[in-house]
């Protein structure tokens, strides 16, 4: 069959509602609500930090009362706020009806304390991690990462920064008070279904394409207002999605002025006018508002298979920044920091991993799209990225997807890397502590985008998709993205990792993370 009869036939299936709650821009006029700003927690004297996962419901949708989890609160957690080179003990207390692990994403700790999927903390129990930071400062991340239900897990709720603070940090004159001039922006999408419950599901299409929603949140708000002081201005982002790459911008083309990536302050500001960031990232950026106007943080549509359906085919605000009266003192640098040199290591070893999907599971998610999408599917998408997204030169026969029922296909594993779905028992290598690796890692095997994570490092990236990367992406990092192409980043592990809490390397598309683009791997001495 062609494809554009097959695009035809497709639409004629359209099935009249899908259960879930439409997109309705009404809810954004009416709920200009404040942004809800995290707390911070500070370990006590001696360190100790505890954290409830907890059970609760969150009034997101007028008249609706949603289920949530939430760290010490209904929805998402405080912002914990941990000194370098002083011990944190942190006790994370599972009240939650099912077993949980939580991940410190970006911390450069052991993987005795990394929190991965063999770290279950079962339910009504408790735990406690220790650890002691020598890194960069930066704002990094809490979150499960429980095999198969970390997807759904984030989406509950489990998400809080992790600010770590350097002294070199607390001496740059940039803005630095909390909630007013330093602000946090956690961004997520989320459906709904008829009840106000998220419709979360790890199915096939979602195992292919990743969870998307069609509703935005910041902060776990709907396009909320900040007032912010007049003059320089700190935006903390971190893309929450699930699997939404977003590119952020400003509804007035005013410029971001980057200070961080990932794991610590860039060399000096970068300039940017849109700032796409991956699911996982961070970036700290600077924006001017001394002019005393109005204006929205927006994202812009993207290039991303499902994810230009409405509202997203357009600029989508997510948050409106208002300077009022006051007069801030803060300033942006030249200099933020030195950033050592890329090293050049002689007789480098070079480590590739393929990120690889089962063809089938190309095939079947891109149909179970169709199926539930049929009008807006294409929308946005000319024939040559079509070619290359749906399905990758192979011709589309839909005899071959229309009997998927009768012989289920095993899309829990349809996600690999080196031609092998995460196996929790069989870490895939070693790596020697200490030690520079240059890794490098390849998209070819679809045109999906992989937003790649390596736990217990931070990292520099050489090459990113074929290309050399964004100069606000040289500095250290611990995602880098794929997208058809090839990436390479240079990394050296400082801490170890035993085979029963080995560190994970994974697609941070949680639901290709779900369905099996992870593996473990161990450091030793
Ligand atoms: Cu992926």
């Amino acid at each position: 069959m062609q494809r554009r009869d097959f695009l035809k036939l497709t639409s004629l299936l359209g099935i009249a509602g899908t259960g879930l709650i439409p997109y309705q821009s009404s809810w954004a006029a009416q709920n200009r609500t404040a942004l809800p700003i995290p707390s911070l927690l500070y370990p006590d004297a001696q360190g100790n930090i505890k954290l409830t996962l907890q059970e609760g419901t969150t009034h997101f949708i007028n008249g609706k009362s949603t289920k949530t989890w939430g760290i010490n609160q209904a929805f998402l957690g405080p912002a914990l706020v941990l000194d370098v080179g002083k011990k944190a003990s942190i006790k994370i207390d599972n009240q939650l009806p099912t077993s949980t692990t939580l991940h410190w994403h970006g911390l450069i700790i052991p993987g005795a304390s990394d929190g991965g999927p063999q770290d279950l903390i079962p339910s009504k129990q408790s735990q406690t991690v220790q650890f002691t930071l020598q890194q960069p400062s930066s704002t990094c991340w809490v979150h499960p990462h429980m095999h198969g239900q970390t997807g759904k897990q984030v989406t509950m709720g489990l998400a809080g920064l992790v600010l770590i603070q350097d002294e070199q940090s607390k001496k740059l004159p940039i803005p630095k008070n909390w909630g007013k001039d330093d602000i946090p922006v956690i961004l997520q999408d989320r459906q709904f279904d008829l009840q106000g419950q998220f419709a979360y599901q790890l199915d096939v299409m979602s195992a292919a394409l990743g969870w998307f929603g069609n509703h935005m949140l910041t902060n776990g708000a709907t396009y909320p207002r900040h007032i912010s002081p007049r003059g320089w201005v700190r935006l903390r982002f971190l893309n929450g999605c699930n699997a939404r790459t977003l590119i952020l911008a400003t509804s007035d083309n005013r410029p971001f002025y980057v200070i961080t990536s990932d794991g610590g302050f860039l060399q000096e500001p970068v300039k940017v006018t849109e700032l796409p960031i991956w699911m996982g990232e961070r970036f700290e950026v600077l924006v001017d508002t001394s002019d005393g106007k109005a204006f929205d943080i927006i994202t812009k549509p993207v290039q991303q298979m499902g994810m230009n359906l409405p509202p997203f085919n357009n600029n989508m605000p997510v948050l409106t920044i208002q300077p009022s009266s006051e007069r801030n003192q803060a300033t942006l640098p030249d200099h933020l920091v030195d950033m050592p040199a890329i090293p050049t290591i002689p007789n480098l070893y070079q480590r590739h991993l393929d990120l690889t999907m089962n063809p089938q599971l190309d095939k079947i998610g891109m149909q179970a799209f169709q199926d539930k999408y049929p009008q807006h599917s294409m929308a946005n998408m000319d024939m040559d990225d079509m070619n290359m997204d749906m399905s990758h030169g192979h011709e589309m026969h839909m005899d071959h997807m229309t009997h998927h029922s009768e012989h289920p296909f095993d899309f829990l594993n349809g996600n690999m890397i080196n031609g092998k779905a995460y196996d929790m028992n069989h870490p895939l290598f070693n790596v020697k502590q200490g030690k520079y690796e240059e890794w490098v890692i390849s998209g070819k095997g679809d045109m999906m985008v992989h937003p790649f994570h390596i736990h217990g490092t931070q990292f520099r990236i050489l090459s990113e998709n074929g290309a050399p990367p964004a100069p606000h992406r040289t500095g250290w990092k611990d995602i880098v993205h794929v997208n058809g192409k090839v990436s390479k980043v240079l990394v050296r592990f400082d801490h170890l990792a035993s085979p029963k809490r080995a560190y994970m390397a994974h697609c941070h598309l949680l639901e290709h993370e779900d369905t099996g683009m992870m593996c473990g791997f161990t450091v030793s001495a």
